[in-house]
């Protein structure tokens, strides 16, 4: 109990008090419960059909779902939770249909990792830590329809998951009609022969192993043997997205290696035009986009063809093509496919000794340089400032427009994943060219003029020099010279000739890679897919989901020595060979398979929620059209649909964001969802930051025992540090919502975190301030409820013009500042009221009090429920319509402005004080005495003092 209302408690037994908070506050979320007050109704579909209702705005209010840690939540997680919730709330009372409600993300590293800490099965320790979640966040008084909620470890959650895998496995994108289509349609055109298949020959003639080759090239999920990065610490394989830009894993910091292994992927990159496109007409936040425009990474440049004798062509990727007089050497990726076939079994005669590197022949370099090659990150291998390494590969391809002979290189600057993995080096303008080039000794050709005045001749520079503002010299043959042009020009004049030429075309590159979609984890969604004798894989039908987890002796992950590149990864699930070999009847008779023992990642889950949301019990279909284009569907400022407010943190910007958006599109060209997008408005939220106390060793000390005297901070009687941080057990400042509920109440906590500031910007928690908040909350109540006798105090009288004139003004701000998400500046204002009606002294008007409740209702849902129902109302507050203002009393009270004529007063103007002098002189040059007294003589000046005085001056 709080000290704050002990002496008081005996002489005001009906004060509000944490006692009295606590009884409030549980009181009305059981009768919330109970009478189903959240739920949202679907007024489409085969669920209802409520005219009046489907006619209502609807309101699609989501947070990014947690997952069930099992440390379970502090008072940084809910800032988000609460600031829907306070949305949520006043949309509602605005007239809105919402829907609102919170599941469980729990599937996936996070949670197997601790099952596996604490020896539990996941399934076990997960539900257990939903459970504490749910007690927690039950007690904030949040307004979500609790029928719409789910897990996605749920069986009948992640049999849809299943099914939308196999919705992508079996479709394809056709780049003409610029969207998926079935995998059947394909099939249909192969064998139509409208289609020819890769090798000219009939499909008819195919074997099903290679009719299976065949469409794995186009399937939009599919298997493959690629470089993967393979983490052995974790013991599985990841995502680019979850490798950090250090090339260790985002969860655990392990060291992150590329493998070739064969996995799942998801052609997530047939949709990069789309994906960038459609971000245009997205409300999310200036700084996400460009992130996904970062990742997306698109260039436009060309692949020019460099010929090696007796080996094809080597074709590189650039985005200058205008420098190619100036590529002096070539560098393919260490991994690429070319290096065998173009190395000589010996060093050319008199190969400089700085290109090998040492080594006896061209095959005993390459093997060993890609040795050293593959234990670094992409990340590591790009660096501009590491010193270049590399070898000759002994091979020299033909320069197509110089015609010279240029060395091939391997170097590990060069990455495997972009582009071709191939380019063609031109160190004058390229800076890492130039790094390279001067650590072997290469040529380097000035071909862009500089235009600083550092002369052409780049063994004078210090670095290389590269600018589209300059025109290119150097640069010409027989048939073409593109001397004298700027590089605009000259590039686009380069890429008409080696297409002429048949050397080369223009092309656009992204950065995107397909999404790595296979884990070597037991918790995680099985993936829908067995393989027969020779190795094909078949989609499960549907009458066979869910493919349930197989209840195992041994779900831990098999993790090896973080640093051993050399190791393969293990998974959980083919350890049970019961599970694994089966025998099936897909259509044709029983048969054995081999069921796929990887398992999705834990982006899957999250990839659709949204949707479930909607119709979360359909068990026919993934959702229904009508609901789903009532929810989520395109309109009037939302385009492409989706849900209209999404609040999560920055740091899924390509993750979670990228992929639910990518799982969206295909959906939608497969006819199932009208929305192309999933989350129409992105909002973050910013962090709650707490004090770190450290003594002299550096260790944190618990944050709650630290004492402040003289502005220093001891523990124990010693001296310790103070630094802003994240909030968390480990760094011993969490404080939990449980125990300011305990301390204050919800309805405290939940003013305070609204309170704390600008919903975007993080703020250091202070649980002293918290207080504050209480105090308003206990002010409120005395202006309504006799502290002694419990007995409401409002009287049926006609508020003064002051008090209405307060009271429209709030009612103005409270409302626009909800609207716009500005829930401190909303509070601010309701105080104001609330200080203002306590000066005034006197029992409230009933007319006031109600309003003065319905105002703080979004913020402190109990409170105000318990006020309106003792001011004798038999509804619940939540579904009360929010106060409207009466604009007469919001605008300003008027003041007298004097308006002279050559020093004379002419007129008097009542106006607001808040006027422009812009205003104020156009006011005053029409006012009719005014003109009058000027006599249609010209002005030779206006004096203008807003809002007191005009004074003009005639010609
Ligand atoms: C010649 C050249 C000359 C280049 C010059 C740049 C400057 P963005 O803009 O990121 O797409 N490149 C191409 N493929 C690569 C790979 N797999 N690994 C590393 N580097 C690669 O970058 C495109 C440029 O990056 C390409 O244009 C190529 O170098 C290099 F003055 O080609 B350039």
């Amino acid at each position: 109990m709080s000290e704050t209302n002990t002496a008081a408690e005996v002489a005001a037994p009906h004060r509000y008090t944490a006692a009295m908070a606590a009884d409030i506050e549980a009181r009305w979320q059981d009768f919330w419960d109970a009478e189903g007050t959240y739920e949202a109704p679907n007024p489409a579909g085969d669920l209802a059909g409520d005219p009046e209702l489907a006619a209502r705005p609807k309101k699609f209010i989501m947070d990014m779902f947690p997952y069930p840690s099992g440390a379970g939540l502090h008072v940084g997680h809910p800032l988000g939770y609460i600031a829907t919730d306070v949305y949520a709330r006043h949309q509602r009372m605005t007239g809105h249909n919402v829907l609102h409600t919170l599941g469980f993300d729990a599937f996936g590293l996070p949670a197997e990792q601790y099952a596996v800490q604490t020896g539990t099965h996941p399934r076990v320790s997960t539900e257990a830590n939903m459970e504490n979640m749910k007690v927690q966040l039950r007690r904030l008084g949040l307004g979500h329809d609790k029928r719409r909620s789910f897990a996605t470890i749920d069986a009948d959650y992640y049999r849809w998951t299943q099914w939308i895998f196999l919705q992508i496995f079996n479709s394809w994108y056709d780049t003409e009609a610029d969207r998926a289509r079935p995998i059947a349609e394909l099939v249909a055109q192969f064998e139509s022969g409208e289609r020819p298949t890769p090798d000219g020959r009939e499909w008819g003639v195919l074997s099903a192993a290679e009719r299976a080759d065949v469409l794995g090239q186009y399937r939009l999920a599919y298997a493959s043997d690629a470089p993967v990065n393979w983490s052995p610490g974790l013991g599985t394989v990841l995502a680019n997205e979850e490798v950090t830009a250090d090339g260790r894993s985002e969860r655990g910091n392990f060291p992150v290696f590329k493998a070739k292994l064969r996995q799942w992927n998801m052609r997530i990159t047939a949709y990069a035009d789309r994906l960038l496109d459609d971000l245009d007409g997205l409300d999310w936040p200036e700084a996400i986009k460009l992130q996904q425009r970062n990742w997306i990474g698109r260039s436009e440049g060309a692949r020019v063809g460099f010929p090696v004798d007796g080996a094809g062509d080597i074709t590189v990727f650039t985005t200058r093509q205008d420098t190619l007089f100036g590529a002096t050497y070539m560098v393919l990726a260490p991994e690429h496919e070319l290096v065998e076939r173009i190395i000589p079994a010996a060093w050319p005669e008199g190969t400089h000794p700085v290109w090998t590197g040492g080594h006896a022949s061209p095959a005993e370099a390459v093997t060993a340089y890609r040795k050293q090659a593959a234990a670094k990150s992409d990340v590591e291998r790009q660096a501009e400032a590491k010193d270049k390494t590399g070898v000759f590969t002994g091979a020299y391809a033909t320069n197509p427009v110089s015609g010279e002979k240029v060395p091939v290189f391997i170097a590990d600057y060069v990455l495997m994943g972009y582009g071709t993995g191939a380019i063609m080096a031109v160190p004058a303008h390229d800076a890492r060219d130039f790094a390279f080039a001067r650590a072997f000794e290469l040529p380097m050709r000035c071909v862009v003029e500089p235009s600083d005045g550092r002369g052409t001749d780049p063994s004078t520079w210090e670095d290389a020099f590269s600018s589209y503002e300059a025109e290119l010299v150097n640069s010409a043959n027989d048939e073409i010279s593109l001397d004298g042009l700027g590089v605009v020009e000259a590039k686009a004049k380069i890429t008409e000739w080696l297409k002429a030429h048949g050397l080369g075309e223009g092309t656009v590159n992204f950065r995107l890679r397909d999404w790595l979609f296979s884990r070597q984890r037991y918790w995680g969604e099985p993936f829908p897919i067995v393989y027969d004798e020779e190795g094909i894989a078949h989609p499960l039908p549907e009458s066979m989901l869910p493919l349930e987890l197989p209840e195992v002796e041994d779900y831990s992950p098999r993790t090896f020595d973080p640093e051993d590149a050399d190791t393969q990864p293990e998974t959980p699930l083919s350890r049970n060979a019961d599970w694994v070999n089966v025998t099936l009847d897909l259509g044709d008779g029983p048969k054995k398979y081999r069921r796929e023992t990887n398992t999705m990642p834990n982006w899957a889950g999250s990839c659709w929620y949204e949707l479930r949301y909607l119709d979360p019990n359909n068990d026919r279909r993934l959702v229904d059209p009508a609901i789903e284009q009532y929810w989520m569907g395109p309109r009037e400022g939302q385009p492409t649909g989706g849900v209209d407010l999404y609040v999560g943190g920055a740091e899924h910007a390509v993750l979670h964001l990228l992929y639910a958006r990518f799982w969206s599109k295909v959906l939608h060209d497969l006819g199932h969802i009208s929305s192309a997008e999933p989350f129409h408005k992105l909002y973050n939220q910013g962090m709650i930051q707490a004090f770190v106390y450290r003594d002299s060793r550096g260790i944190a000390v618990p944050a709650a025992e630290v004492e402040e005297r003289d502005g220093a901070y001891y523990h124990g009687g010693e001296k310790v540090s103070r630094v802003l941080g994240k909030m968390g057990k480990s760094l011993k400042n969490a404080v939990t919502p449980d125990e300011i509920c305990g301390e204050y109440g919800a309805d405290t906590l939940r003013l305070y975190e609204m309170a704390m500031g600008p919903l975007d910007v993080s703020r250091p928690w202070d649980t002293r301030a918290v207080v504050g908040q209480f105090r308003l909350l206990q002010r409120l109540w005395r202006n309504v409820v006799d502290e002694e006798t419990g007995e409401v105090t409002v009287v049926d009288t006609e508020p003064d013009e002051d008090t209405l004139r307060a009271l429209h003004k709030a009612i103005d701000g409270v409302g626009q500042d909800m609207a716009g998400m500005r829930f401190n500046t909303a509070i601010a204002k309701v105080t104001e009221l609330n200080n203002h009606l306590t000066k005034a002294g006197g029992p409230l008007s009933r007319s006031v009090a109600e309003r003065l409740v319905l105002l703080i209702a979004p913020l402190a849902p109990h409170v105000a429920e318990e006020l309106w129902r003792r001011l004798g109302h038999t509804e619940s507050v939540v579904h009360q319509d929010f106060p409207v203002a009466d604009p007469a009393y919001v605008v300003d009270e008027t003041v007298t402005c004097v308006v002279q004529v050559k020093g004379k007063v002419k007129a008097r103007l009542e106006i607001s004080p808040s006027i422009t002098d812009e205003e104020l002189e156009a006011l005053a040059l029409a006012d009719e005495s005014v003109v009058a007294a000027l006599g249609g003589a010209g002005i030779r000046k206006v004096i203008v003092r807003a809002p007191k005085l005009v004074n003009i001056v005639p010609a």
